[in-house]
């Protein structure tokens, strides 16, 4: 039971709202819901990730043909957001609801959304939502909280809006109100398209489904042993002949430049980042199998399709290794908005560790002088980091070193996020050297005490990887990812006190219809009351 949102929210919310005029100044008399003990008809407590705060009113709002959506003030990334939810509403409702600028609240039975005059503090991702009888209300101070308040009105609705056919409504929600912002500003799930290649439209639903969470970054690994998948101008057999394998017997792929340029278009709309990876010095063979020259002795291996980990290297000693990597760096800057570009740096077991601190030290000097700053998996801790590098950690102690040295960790243990850890020792897909994650361990655990030395201010946030050497299609991937991606992302956004399994696990189950209405392979774990 969390007291301090029991105590806070009548006191705080409503004032404000009714000082904000946004609409929400009903005479109904607001009940307080604790996250510990969602209401009966559930409607209003099923939101995961799980709100800061809410408040429901006991009354409901009813969304008729005839509704629109008025966006204000109505720029081009706000209309775009009231797109996206008409793009979400309209199969299942039928309803055309336009979208259309705003000066001011809309008439009875619309929705709005806004970022006009609203409480700063609400941060970059945060959302203040209003349900009334009369109209849906969502005020942010930035359209990334606009984008994170509407996936709660989208779970606010019966499940089968999420059906992408015409639906028996009505299409009624609970009234409330939700104050709401993220513990951590770095909620990313990683899908590795290296090991096993997907499409752009597969890497898209990937997308859409971690939006649906309030997940903010897509990391792609986009290079490994078994293939290279995104084009270098500079170097374009590393997709020629690099992206021609992958596991097994596939015949691998790659991305043009056009592809990942409408991947990040995609994530963008969604306020998601992508985060490239070429993972680098070790983990290299289809780079060392397209050109000899990267390799110390000068001859090229063969292309590599299983799974072993650790025994491939770029060669630290030639000027030409650093000539590529700075070739590649530029490419990939010139290609992503986003601030970060990750260089792998991971298991690179093959070189003298001198020899690794030298690669990393110069990778990220050239990531610096594209304008971006780096990410690499802990190991890169053990270089010396540039302000403003970022280790991330996924199964030793090396990121206290990263710590030590000031930098920001995102937190990724093997134990408790891999999706590509079975759930059980009947799990057809996966492995299991991380162990077995089942749902209720996914959801147990905390970052801030996972490792010793890394404390909640160290930690710039979470994310989740999907590692692909036993994954081949998109049910696979749906398969392993979820629910696990459900739990994840709570324990990315929601704060830690007053979380429960026994109420998370009632709450997920109520997500199951939502997960079927989008037709996605979970797992139904029966640690979880589906409905
Ligand atoms: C490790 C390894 C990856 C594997 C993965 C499989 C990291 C950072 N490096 O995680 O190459 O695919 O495990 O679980």
């Amino acid at each position: 039971m969390n007291e301090r949102r029991l105590k806070t929210l009548p006191q705080l919310l409503t004032p404000l709202l009714c000082a904000l005029a946004l609409g929400s100044c009903t005479s109904t008399a607001p009940t307080e819901t604790s996250p510990a003990t969602p209401p009966s008809n559930g409607a209003f407590g099923n939101i995961i990730p799980m709100p800061d705060s809410i408040q429901s009113s006991g009354g409901s709002f009813r969304l008729t043909n005839g509704a629109g959506i008025f966006v204000e003030p109505g720029t081009a990334e706000n209309t775009s957001i009231g797109d996206y939810l008409a793009e979400k509403l309209r199969p299942a409702t039928g309803f055309t609801l336009e979208v259309s600028p705003a000066a001011g609240p809309p008439p009875i039975g619309n929705i709005y959304l806004t970022t006009t005059g609203v409480d700063q503090t609400l941060g970059d991702e945060g959302y203040l939502l209003t349900v009334s009888n009369d109209r849906i209300t969502l005020a942010a101070s930035q359209p990334a909280g606009l984008f994170r308040g509407v996936q709660t009105i989208r779970q606010l609705m019966p499940p089968a809006i999420e059906y992408s056919s015409l639906q028996q409504g009505p299409w009624k929600m609970a009234t409330g109100v939700i104050r709401d912002k993220p513990r951590f500003p770095w909620r990313g799930a990683m899908l590795d398209v290296a090991r096993h290649f997907f499409s752009v439209h597969d890497v898209e639903r990937f997308i859409d489904l971690a939006a649906y969470y309030k997940l903010n970054r897509v990391h792609l690994h986009l290079a490994d042993d078994q293939g290279w998948r995104i084009v270098i101008n500079a170097w374009p057999k590393l997709t020629s002949i690099g992206g021609s394998t992958q596991v097994g017997e596939g015949p691998g792929g790659f991305y043009t430049q056009a592809d990942y340029g409408d991947i990040v278009d995609y994530a963008q709309r969604r306020h998601i980042i992508i985060i490239p990876e070429i993972d680098m010095p070790g983990h290299t063979t289809a780079a060392l199998a397209s050109y000899a020259e990267l390799n110390c002795s000068g001859i090229a291996p063969p292309l590599y399709t299983g799974i072993g980990v650790g025994f491939s290297a770029l060669c630290a000693g030639k000027d030409i290794t650093y000539t590529f990597v700075d070739d590649v760096i530029r490419e990939l800057a010139a290609l992503t908005p986003g601030p970060y570009l990750h260089i792998g740096g991971d298991e690179a077991n093959a070189m003298s560790a001198a020899e690794y601190a030298t690669f990393i030290d110069r990778a990220q000097a050239s990531v610096q002088s594209y304008g971006k700053k780096t990410l690499g998996w802990e190991e890169i801790a053990q270089g010396h980091l540039l302000p403003g590098s970022v280790v991330q950690h996924w199964n030793s102690a090396l990121a206290q070193q990263g710590v030590q040295q000031g930098a920001h960790v995102i937190m990724s243990p093997a134990g408790k996020t891999y999706f590509d850890m079975k759930y059980t020792s009947s799990t057809a897909l996966g492995q299991n050297w991380a162990g077995y994650i089942e749902v209720k361990d996914a959801y147990s655990w905390d970052p801030a005490s996972q490792l010793g030395g890394v404390s909640e201010s160290d930690i710039l946030g979470v994310e989740a990887p999907l590692w692909t050497e036993t994954i081949q299609t998109m049910a696979d991937i749906e398969y392993m990812t979820f629910p696990r991606l459900a739990c994840f992302a709570e324990i990315g956004w929601s704060r830690s006190t007053g979380r429960s399994w026994d109420e998370y696990r009632a709450r997920l189950g109520s997500h199951g219809p939502r997960l079927r209405a989008m037709g996605v392979n979970f797992y139904q774990s029966p640690q979880v009351p589906w409905e």
